[in-house]
């Protein structure tokens, strides 16, 4: 399917088929077939064997209505009673077990990263990483089946996706060797640097007790609350802050392990690595008020984009990459201690080096049994990748496993379908809720004499998993923090220097709205004593917003930082595959001009969106995607404005132009709202034919990003080099504050 046959209107009919839909079926028919971007997870047995058995999740398939236990019935519309007006009999089976079975539908949402979108894939290795671990699945052009989930972290499933937050990017890798979950963020630091804190930082930034408000929001006093308590907080809080904190598409985020883990080597060496994901079409974002937007327009944006694209053929791809450090006793970089996860190592030190690709290919089939099911769980790692000290990532390796007892109702969730490993499951663990394994054998227990003396332990050479014999320090038993990491501020402060001049005017903005909507001045005045710790001309900015006067910093401003120009977003270039341009037309649109631009723009991978007055074909085989009515400007990456605009009232007067100078109320206020919105987030904006009028009209002609084109292929070449850059922030010229 063309990306542009995917956003254009469903026509009614059986989806997939090509057939009319029969009004009420009467009679079973053939089932229809699975949409060709979906499927269902691998079929693999609860114990992990492939099997050809079809997965009883087949719903919808069979011919004929059934009871749960399989007996076909003829009423599923009425319940059982005494006489047609009588009271319902306790004796219908069929009404209680399907009230009964709706009455438990949903399960507890995940305590965090409560909403999240889905998406099945595949990771093929480079083979460059062979030489620093033993993990089948780096090995060269071996392709492992991936399950991603993205989420945002602090909303509840029905929240909205552009809140500003973190967002979750999970993998689930089924190697040969066992499921690995590498469980990462789009921040590569977290907010605190000991997991016992971690229920602290969540209770703070979840809404207020009380009222249960704000919803997926950090703007707020608890958090703010916390945050300015937790100095080490702040290193996260700034990525929040800044533009990675509302992300353009899932598609558009780098993922982060975050942690140092190990890799160990088939010679039993080892290194550290930091784990990254680099996005093929870059890191980009929305401007915050379209984010605010976005939220009221198209609470599902997110997932929505995701899922269109990879229906429309254009899969998102991201590269596996590591940074390699000596694993020695230290555990250091150049002073920055690995096992802090509130620090990174800049890319400039030392690069990320690909070891493979991960493309998502395959929209789940159905969102609970897949995206709601799914149960990521950092102990899940496989021979030649493990963990270290880091305190974070120790208390996770608890957490993940006992959450799922909750959530998935028992100790048997790794037989879900989508937690199934794909490698053969051969343990001991018995019984319990859930259990969908027979296990057969007598003796669960070993050494057994039984069973045969099944199952044994594997010898390290048939790919075993060993926990790496890291040698503990002599020590005592305490509570207590590294002096190595008390240092809070100076990566804040790189991470602020490394930025553009329009991305610190966004985090200075965002800041200011934050605290804005944290009503205790206490808590404002102490983040922005921190804010002042991170640079004067922040904490200044920042306060003027506020109305509050300057602050003394918490600690001296940081000296002698280098910034570290890949944590900016800004100044490359990128592809521009699955990117939105909305088309405005009007009855003045040259049809064939029309026509041209929507077969260019298919043709250069990117989604065309006709924008019209009203629906239906606007041109021989051209059909309105969107109408005035339903169209707002937060879905389209760029706009070609191919009509003057003109509102109705002129067009039925069949007005040419109003005599006089033209002013904004010359265009149908709908198309002006649209195309200001576009402008005031700094979004590419073409005018093709009497386009031009209506950005004449509009007082944006002479801006930067506002083209006029001479001709569809001119329109087509302007588009694709505006978006290769994401935005046009030139529109608006920085005040030179925080530079
Ligand atoms: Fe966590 C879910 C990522 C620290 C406890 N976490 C969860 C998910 C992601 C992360 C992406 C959603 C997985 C999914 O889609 O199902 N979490 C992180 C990262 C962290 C981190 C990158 C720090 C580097 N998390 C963290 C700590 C703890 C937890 C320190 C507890 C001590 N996280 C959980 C959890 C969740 C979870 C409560 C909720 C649902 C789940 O695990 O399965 O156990």
């Amino acid at each position: 399917m063309s990306a542009r046959e995917n956003n254009a209107p469903q026509a009614p009919g059986v989806p997939g088929t090509g057939e009319p839909t029969i009004e009420e079926p009467t009679a079973p028919r053939q089932p229809l077939p699975p949409k060709p971007d979906q499927g269902a997870p691998e079929r693999v047995t609860p114990t992990g064997a492939p099997t050809d058995a079809p997965m009883s999740a087949m719903a919808q398939q069979g011919e004929y209505l059934t009871t749960a236990h399989g007996a076909r019935l003829t009423n599923s519309d009425q319940s059982l009673k005494a006489g047609a007006r009588g009271p319902v009999l306790l004796q219908d089976h069929h009404f209680r077990e399907k009230i009964s079975h709706f009455d438990h539908e949903r399960i507890p949402e995940r305590v965090v990263h409560a909403r999240g979108a889905g998406a099945h894939g595949t990771f093929r290795g480079y083979g460059s990483a062979t030489k620093l671990s033993r993990a089948g699945l780096f090995a060269k052009d071996k392709e492992t089946p991936v399950f991603v989930r993205f989420s945002t972290v602090l909303g509840s499933r029905g929240s909205g996706d552009l809140a500003r937050d973190t967002r979750g990017f999970a993998t689930k890798f089924y190697t040969d060797e066992g499921t690995w979950d590498l469980v990462g963020n789009n921040i590569p630091v977290f907010f605190i640097q000991d997991a016992i804190k971690f229920p602290d930082v969540i209770h703070a930034g979840k809404p207020h007790p009380d009222r249960e408000i704000p919803q997926a929001q950090s703007a707020h006093d608890t958090f703010w609350d916390f945050v300015s308590l937790h100095t080490e907080a702040q290193h996260h809080t700034i990525w929040n802050m800044s533009d990675r904190g509302i992300p353009r598409s899932f598609r558009t985020m780098e993922g982060f392990g975050v942690h140092t883990f190990r890799l160990v080597a088939a010679d039993g060496s080892t290194v550290l690595v930091k784990f990254h994901w680099k996005p093929r079409l870059g890191v980009h974002s929305v401007a915050w008020e379209e984010a605010q937007l976005i939220n009221g327009a198209d609470p599902d944006f997110h997932r929505r984009d995701l899922a269109d694209a990879i229906e429309a053929g254009a899969f998102p791809q991201w590269e596996l990459g590591v940074q390699v450090f000596e694993d020695n006793e230290e555990q250091s970089f150049q002073g920055i201690d690995l096992l802090d996860p509130t620090k990174i190592v800049p890319e400039e030190l030392v690069p990320v080096q690909p070891v493979g690709l991960m493309t998502l290919d395959r929209n789940p089939s159905n969102y609970f049994a897949e995206t709601e099911q799914v149960a990521f769980n950092p102990n899940n790692l496989v021979p030649g990748i493990d963990v270290t000290n880091d305190p974070l990532l120790q208390g996770r390796l608890f957490s993940y496993l006992d959450t799922q007892i909750t959530r998935l109702g028992g100790p048997n969730w790794n037989q879900l379908p989508i937690n199934r490993p794909h490698a053969a499951v051969n343990d001991m663990l018995r019984d319990g809720y859930h259990q969908s394994a027979v296990h057969s054998g007598v003796a669960p227990y070993r050494p057994n004499s039984l069973d045969g003396g099944n199952p044994f332990e594997t010898p390290e050479s048939e790919h075993a998993f060993v926990d790496y014999p890291a040698p503990v320090a002599e020590s005592v038993k305490e509570r207590a923090r590294p002096q190595s990491f008390d240092d809070h501020f100076s990566q804040v402060r790189m991470f602020w220097l490394s930025l553009s001049e329009v991305e610190r005017e966004h985090t200075a903005q965002a800041y200011a709205f934050e605290l804005g909507k944290c009503w205790d001045e206490t808590i404002r005045t102490r983040q922005l004593r921190h804010l002042f710790a991170i640079d004067p001309a922040l904490g200044h900015a920042v306060a003027q917003g506020l109305g509050l006067p300057d602050q003394e910093p918490t600690v001296p401003p940081a000296q002698d930082v280098q910034p570290s120009p890949a944590l900016s977003q800004v100044g490359s270039t990128w592809p521009v595959d699955g990117r939105q341009v909305g088309i405005l037309v009007g009855p003045d649109t040259d049809t064939e001009q029309l026509t041209t631009l929507v077969s260019r723009i298919n043709a250069a991978d990117m989604v065309p969106l006709v924008i019209a007055p009203q629906g239906g074909e606007v041109a021989p085989g051209v059909v309105a995607h969107r109408t005035l009515l339903t169209a707002r400007s937060i879905e389209f990456d760029a706009v070609v404005v191919a009509t003057a605009g003109a509102p109705a009232h002129q067009v039925a007067a069949g007005m040419d132009a109003k005599a006089g100078a033209p002013s904004p109320g010359d265009v149908d206020p709908r198309v002006s709202l649209l195309v200001n919105e576009m402008w005031r987030h700094a979004k590419a904006i073409v005018a093709v034919g009497p386009g031009a009028t209506a950005l004449q009209t509009l007082q944006i002609a002479q801006t930067p990003g506002v083209v006029a084109a001479d001709s569809a292929e001119d329109a087509l070449s302007t588009v694709t080099e505006l978006l290769g850059s994401h935005r046009v922030w030139e529109r608006f010229p920085t005040t030179g504050m925080l530079a």
